[in-house]
């Protein structure tokens, strides 16, 4: 019989191709060549399933036109580049890879806002310029993590994993904010205290931000946000571009409204907004939060086994969306 077909839309790791060459007949695109939805739709024809990241994006359009398709797993945790309602409209099952990545995440987290605070990469700049001529008693003073209020918005497993870094390795005072309260015992486990949004802004001497974008979530923080942090306040956002006005922030950056700010997503990333690159207080990488090799063979081992789990025995490990299929009975 032959194998199902299947497309991996981004060049991955060669082990992980080769395991699922052992499922299915494999189009990969090892060129890693960005495809356009017309290159992708062109490539899914035949297709039932796909290997995504979160570069690909599909939407109502994408589905309509590749009937084939039973099944988009994304190498991600975040997976706004699905419209989900659409695949359970169109019977197709969305996965996305939660939980692999929640320690080597939160640790980038930690990484992005200490080089935000000791302005790592501002003074390595100045070094590697050759400015740096005499020790002076407040050359690139920055603010304490050790026992100063971490602010954390979003608190899933992310965001719990910043908050015992801080609470228990840093002795920081740990304040959350999130749609609902976390139990009692998950608050004592992260020792962090829910509060209001703004009361965190207010009070945060780093705000973190961990939030799944989404409509309700673009632009989390702007101009109104930023002006009730404190000067002396850094902002950092492993979440999603988006979550945070990237113009509005390299104001506040510029004119010191507060004190520093890392980012790891951008809004239209790769783009970065021009304004965030002239600014010196603010440490940038590019969506490297996940990027540790096991984590991202993790994530790419747990996207395969939702194809393989669900084309072959319809057992995916991390559906999206399998109530809404079998409630409507529309799995195809
Ligand atoms: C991925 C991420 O590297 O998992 C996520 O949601 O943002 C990153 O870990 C990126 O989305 C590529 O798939």
């Amino acid at each position: 019989m032959p194998k199902p077909k299947i497309l991996v839309a981004r060049a991955i790791f060669p082990e992980v191709i080769a395991r699922l060459e052992k499922h299915f007949e494999v189009d990969s695109n090892q060129a890693d060549k960005l495809l356009g939805k017309p290159e992708l739709i062109a490539r899914l024809q035949g297709k039932v399933g796909v290997f995504t990241t979160g570069s690909e994006r599909i939407d109502a359009d994408v589905l309509a036109a590749c009937p084939d398709l039973k099944i988009c797993a994304n190498m991600a945790v975040g997976y706004n580049n699905f419209d989900v309602a659409a695949m359970s409209a169109a019977g197709v099952l969305a996965t996305n890879a939660p939980d692999v990545l929640t320690e080597t995440t939160a640790d980038f987290g930690f990484a992005l806002l200490m080089a935000t605070a000791r302005r790592v990469t501002e003074s390595e700049h100045y070094l590697r310029a050759g400015q740096w001529t005499k020790w002076s008693f407040d050359m690139f003073a920055g603010s304490d993590i050790h026992g100063s209020t971490l602010g954390i918005i979003g608190m899933g497993r992310i965001g719990q994993g910043i908050a015992k870094r801080g609470a228990h390795g840093f002795g920081m005072n740990v304040i959350y904010h999130n749609r609902s309260k976390l139990d009692a015992s998950l608050e004592a486990a992260c020792k962090a205290r829910y509060v209001g949004k703004e009361e965190l802004l207010r009070t945060a001497d780093h705000v973190v931000l961990v939030v799944p974008y989404s409509a309700a979530s673009h632009h989390t923080i702007g101009a109104a946000e930023l002006a009730l942090m404190k000067p002396t306040a850094n902002l950092i956002n492993i979440a999603r571009g988006g979550i945070v006005d990237d113009a509005a922030l390299a104001v506040a950056l510029r004119e010191r409204r507060i004190a520093a700010a890392g980012l790891d997503v951008f809004e239209g990333e790769p783009k970065v907004h021009p304004d965030l690159l002239t600014v010196p207080n603010v440490v940038l990488t590019p969506h490297i939060a996940s990027a540790t090799v096991p984590t991202r063979l993790a994530m790419a081992n747990l996207a395969s086994d939702n194809l393989i789990g669900y084309l072959e025995q319809n057992k995916p490990v991390t559906p999206l969306n399998a109530a809404e299929l079998a409630a409507k009975n529309l799995a195809k």
